[in-house]
């Protein structure tokens, strides 16, 4: 498979100025008719010039209106070459594509009963031919003819400027979008679709009508989406002065996406997982993945769609930015401590794991043979804290300063990253030349810290080193700017004067391989808090004994360290119960008194609390090992589980039964939930030989539940119990909901991540169960790929877990190459398990490899993940 490098861009040798489609839509056999008008860019003839297009059958071309000779075109599988093209004229093809038979999901497709599209990276060659790249941008029309019957809502980018009757109960419907666009954010919809309608008037008085399209009995279930919408819309304008611009923002919801939604100009397609949700059906944590994914796609408004991208290898200029935007908006809207924990979280446990694995590459990545394959962890999450960083450097003015001449210079146009940093460099008078290393290298950096205090001198000294392990192709890494913000607390835990202003907390800057800093006139010993509100994307390694950690644990006032110092304790007895085996005999006494700590403070935000009362996950466990002790990583934590719910029976019962209430909506409420299911989490775990009494507890919730989030989670630890037959409610459960897709593949997701015996054959059941559907993407991650997330199972020693995986996948390839190159990451991590694993997985990469018609996605991540 070809791979195409970043260094080999050349700009296109035409524009197209307009596009006009007329498409026939039919499930079995839809026709597109396209109008393009083509301009030369250079004076130069050209003899060649490839539109793209693939899985077309083409029907006819016209030049100018006249047939085109056979000699002036070619066309193959990958599109049709116009030789000698005239330096202006109108091509006119027409072609027939089959949108049921398209299981791919890219391109138009038929799925559920609409027909949708998702152009994005390079799906739209599956429609018509076409200069399918991101720095082409053109004006479109679009008429849409279909069956009145069957599709009553005729959906396309930008206005409706006319629609109209047809013979034999046709209708048709034509759509102009003003502002040039590149072919990855086009998109049209029909279907049998009812619609929520809203209202927001912009910061200038213009009035933008809201449209959420879903199937009709899912009306009831759009408030989150809507709200979050408008809410999303005021602080793009308040946060960065950046209004919507067109008359009309519609989504639309499918159960059918390969991803979680796509941002397509003024008509955002969304999996259905994003837009719909009611307390019933939905969790608070839905809720919460609704907002943000509602933010992010309208955020891409500016930062994607009015500003565009010069070439995919820019990708993270979108996303990073966009994610680090959603981040930021969430923040805002709930509590910004608690949002950091979770962005970190979800960064430690995809990202890192992604750059020390055979993966691993640049956020701007250097070559790709297939790019839906780099819409990453590192592209999307470490793209964000790339962003981030720079506006902790510039201070938020200061990147404000940034983006308005982003915005202002770029308005319209496709371009790079180097633009963006140019702009912020350019506003600010501020020098990245060295932070442009983050872009290219991958890799996280790890960071050592040293610090002592001398009494006599009154002064602290802290020394940082730094260091970036080799990644394939990338032998040698240079330093990296690393702001590191920090405090220094003394005994009473008070944070020190750090400097002549009289601050008590900074950011530093570690830019060569060692520095250190020294701080003055400080009367007594301090504590470190290093790397506040995680500052930077790397490894921290510094030296505290548990007294030290113990005390941030329970005084730090920066969030995210606080409850890195209470994880650092859990991890620390993690890992020695792992080195044990057998686990450990008694709770250490600095973990006690942290988690009794937080236990008392009943003042404390509840979800904060909760976050200090998680352990770490087994993965992350997994990540601070050389090799990858899984079963005894399993029964460590499930020791100190147990130990911490026995110790703390008394306070957890209480927990439980004080956080009783009311279902309501706001944090406060949410975060309730979310700590009293934890106390009967650690109340299941409090003891094994009396656990029936405590699973009557969550049996009781189950029933008692007005609400998704707390049904689930007694329905979880009932289904996930090592001991526990649950046949009852898993029944009850697919009864009560079988009509919500939604929770049914939470239903799933939840059987496949049991850590049972017996759930390799149970998960053998489900994939033949009759609503198992192979082309529905959330489904099929709702079953293989919650496997993947069943460390002892998807890991087991004798390899049984990796052998049906693959079968499975090969299965998929079939169906979905992109899904299924994507679920067959978790085999490119084979390096940090023991022999006899590391030989079932290449076992695993190896029957992929031998597969006929491996598509190129799959084949991408295979040869990569080989050794
Ligand atoms: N920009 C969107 C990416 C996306 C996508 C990419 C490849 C294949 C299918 C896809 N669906 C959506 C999503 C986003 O980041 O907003
Ligand atoms: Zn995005």
């Amino acid at each position: 498979n070809a791979v195409i490098h970043r260094e080999d861009y050349q700009p296109p040798l035409y524009r197209i100025t307009d596009v006009a489609l007329n498409v026939h839509l039919d499930p079995e056999n839809t026709e597109v008719e396209a109008r393009l008008h083509f301009q030369r860019l250079g004076s130069e003839p050209v003899s060649v010039l490839h539109l793209d297009g693939e899985s077309l059958e083409l029907l006819s071309v016209l030049r100018d209106g006249q047939p085109l000779a056979e000699n002036l075109f070619r066309s193959d599988a990958t599109g049709l070459t116009l030789l000698n093209p005239e330096p202006e004229f109108v091509l006119e093809t027409r072609v027939r594509i089959h949108p049921a038979a398209n299981s791919t999901l890219s391109g138009l497709y038929f799925a559920g009963g609409q027909f949708l599209t998702q152009c994005e990276a390079e799906g739209f060659r599956r429609i018509t031919y076409y200069l399918d790249r991101p720095d082409c941008l053109a004006k479109f029309t679009v008429t849409l003819h279909a069956s009145r019957k069957t599709c009553p809502v005729l959906l396309a980018n930008g206005n409706c400027i006319a629609q109209g009757d047809e013979d034999n109960d046709w209708h048709w419907a034509r759509w102009e979008d003003p502002y040039p666009k590149p072919a990855y954010l086009f998109a049209m919809v029909a279907g049998d679709l009812a619609v929520q309608r809203d209202v927001f008037v912009t910061q200038s008085g213009r009035s933008v009508t809201l449209e959420i399209y879903v199937a009709e009995r899912d009306l009831g279930a759009c408030d989150q989406a809507m709200e979050s919408l408008k809410r999303a819309m005021r602080w793009d304008e308040e946060v960065y002065g950046r209004e919507y611009d067109l008359d009309r923002y519609m989504i639309v919801a499918t159960d059918s996406f390969n991803m979680g939604a796509m941002e397509n100009k003024g008509l955002n397609i969304f999996n259905s997982k994003y837009v719909l949700a009611s307390p019933e059906t939905a969790t608070d944590t839905d809720y919460q993945g609704v907002e943000s994914v509602i933010a992010h796609e309208y955020f891409h408004n500016w930062t994607g769609n009015r500003v565009t991208l010069r070439d995919w290898f820019q990708l993270s200029l979108k996303e990073g930015l966009t994610v680090f935007r959603d981040q930021e908006f969430s923040a805002d809207m709930n509590s910004r401590g608690v949002q950091r924990i979770g962005d970190v979280r979800r960064l430690r446990a995809a990202q890192f794991p992604e750059d020390a694995g055979p993966l691993a590459h640049p956020v701007r990545p250097d070559a790709y043979s297939e790019i839906n394959n780099f819409y990453t962890a590192t592209v999307y999450e470490k793209g964000a804290e790339l962003v981030r960083m720079i506006h902790t450097l510039l201070g938020r003015e200061g990147f404000r300063r940034g983006t308005d001449l982003y915005f202002e210079r770029h308005d319209g146009h496709a371009v790079t990253i180097e633009d963006f940093v140019e702009a912020m460099e350019e506003a600010n008078h501020y020098d990245l030349s060295r932070f442009r290393r983050w872009y290219s290298q991958a890799g996280t950096p790890q960071v050592k810290a040293e610090g002592s205090y001398d009494p006599k001198s009154r002064s602290y000294t802290l020394t940082l080193q730094q260091s970036t392990p080799a990644t394939t192709g990338q032998a040698s890494k240079e330093p990296v700017p690393v702001p590191v913000r920090l405090a220094l607390l003394n005994t009473q835990g008070e944070k020190a004067v750090l400097d002549k202003t009289g601050a008590t907390e900074k950011v530093i800057l570690l830019e060569q391989a060692s520095q250190s800093w020294t701080f003055e006139d400080l009367p007594d010993p301090v504590i470190p808090s290093l790397l506040r509100g995680f500052s930077a994307p790397v490894r921290l390694d510094i030296t505290l004994d548990d007294q030290a950690r113990s005390f941030l644990a329970c005084v730090d006032d920066d969030p995210f360290n606080r409850w890195e110092s209470a994880q650092e304790l859990a991890l620390k007895t993690l890992l020695a119960g792992v080195k044990n085996h057998q686990g450990l005999e008694v709770l250490p006494a600095a973990l006690k008194q942290a988690l009794s700590a937080t236990l008392k403070q009943s003042q404390m935000d509840p979800a904060f609390r909760a976050e200090l009362l998680t352990l770490p996950s087994e993965d992350y466990i997994g990540e601070q090992m050389p090799v990858i002790a899984v079963e005894a990583i399993h029964q460590a934590r499930e020791t100190l589980l147990d130990k911490i719910g026995a110790h703390f029976h008394d306070e957890w019962l209480g927990l439980y039964q004080d956080l009783a209430g009311a279902y309501d909506r706001d944090g406060a409420s949410i975060g309730r939930r979310r700590l009293r299911n934890m106390a009967l989490s650690y109340l299941i775990h409090s003891d094994h030989s009396r656990h029936e009494d405590m699973t009557l507890h969550a049996r009781q919730q189950y029933v008692q539940a007005d609400n998704m989030t707390d049904r689930l989670a007694a329905f979880q630890l009932l289904v996930q119990h090592p001991k526990h037959d649950a046949e009852d409610i898993l029944l009850d459960f697919y009864q009560k909901w079988q009509d919500y897709p939604l929770v049914i593949d939470k239903w799933f997701a939840i059987q496949a991540m049991a850590p049972r015996l017996d759930t390799l054959r149970h998960v053998q059941h489900l994939l033949v169960h009759p609503v198992f559907d192979w082309k529905v993407p959330n489904r099929v991650r709702a079953v293989l790929g919650a496997f993947t997330m069943n460390p002892t199972l998807f890991h087991a020693a004798d390899g049984s877990g990796y052998a049906f995986f693959a079968e499975q996948i090969r299965r998929l390839d079939d169906i979905n190459p992109q899904t299924a190159a994507r679920l067959a990451t978790p085999l490119s991590r084979w390096q940090r398990y023991d022999k006899v694993r590391q030989q079932g997985m290449m076992h695993a990469l190896q029957l992929l490899a031998a597969k006929t018609n491996l598509s190129r996605d799959l084949a991408e991540v295979i040869q990569r993940s080989y050794p």
